[in-house]
């Protein structure tokens, strides 16, 4: 694909990033477990480096994943944001960064990686609208933890070297409805999904694994569940939207 979609559609959102970014204090980071190296975005971090401001990490969703690829280092943080214990050790580890205080502190990743959740585990409340859907954020909010720290919510940004509309969904960063080729997607994670859990497919979909062939397990979803065509043809259509949208949700 020489254009990719999703960046022609979020010109506008980063704009507002590098604004969001001038107005901070510190940034943090925030990247999904489950492809920690893949969710980084490291056109941000250039501009977070070359704007002097301070970058923190945030490798969040880390129940998802036996565990975490990413290396240990005090600049770093590993946290479900599902695990309420996280909130108090995610608190300190922002609070031991501030480069002074009170502090601006900009919250941005890639779509869908947990960054309207965790401004809520830090406020305690919901302050920030949370979606299993890319893009759910659309403007910028600041919201208040406490005297030293205003936090802001802002969009998912996909980089601009990221081209390809398959690693992108891969990465839960857009939305299944956009998705050009749906079943290729959804037959890279089941294959991945049947290797590193095959249980959870079985269990979200009620149904028994009889073969490694995606396409098939498709049609086994799309059966198992109704979803049927003209002469009782499986959708296999709709089986890999619904795939999709279950791995940005964490189901599988
Ligand atoms: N299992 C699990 N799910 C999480 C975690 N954090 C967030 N989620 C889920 O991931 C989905 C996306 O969360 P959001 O907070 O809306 O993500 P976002 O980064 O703000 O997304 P955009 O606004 O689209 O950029 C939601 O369904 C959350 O419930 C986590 O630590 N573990
Ligand atoms: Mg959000």
């Amino acid at each position: 694909m020489g254009k990719n979609r999703f960046l022609a559609k979020s010109s506008g959102f980063r704009y507002r990033i590098r604004r969001i970014i001038e107005s901070a204090d510190l940034v943090v980071e925030i990247l999904d477990a489950r492809d920690a190296w893949g969710t980084r975005n490291s056109e941000l971090e250039k501009l977070v480096k070359g704007r002097g401001k301070r970058l923190l990490t945030v490798v969040n969703k880390a129940d998802l994943v036996k565990s975490v690829d990413y290396p240990e280092s005090s600049k770093i943080c590993v946290i479900s944001s599902k695990n309420r214990g996280s909130a108090a050790i995610l608190k300190e580890f922002i609070r031991s960064n501030l480069p002074k205080k009170p502090a601006r502190v900009a919250i941005v990743g890639y779509p869908n990686v947990g960054k309207s959740t965790i401004i809520n585990l830090l406020k305690g409340r919901r302050s920030a609208s949370v979606a299993p859907i890319p893009g759910h954020t659309k403007g910028v909010q600041w919201v208040r933890i406490d005297e030293d720290i205003l936090l802001l919510d802002s969009p998912g940004v996909v980089p601009s070297y990221e081209r390809d509309e398959i690693s992108i969904a891969l990465k839960g960063a857009i939305e299944a409805d956009q998705i050009k080729n749906p079943e290729y997607v959804a037959h890279k994670i089941l294959e991945k999904v049947m290797r590193e859990n095959p249980a959870a497919i079985e269990k979200t979909y009620d149904i028994k694994l009889a073969s490694n062939d995606p396409q098939e397990v498709l049609s086994l979803i799309a059966t198992r569940r109704g979803r049927l065509l003209k002469r009782n043809e499986p959708d296999t259509l709709n089986a890999a939207k619904t795939v999709i949208r279950d791995r940005y949700k964490g189901k599988i």
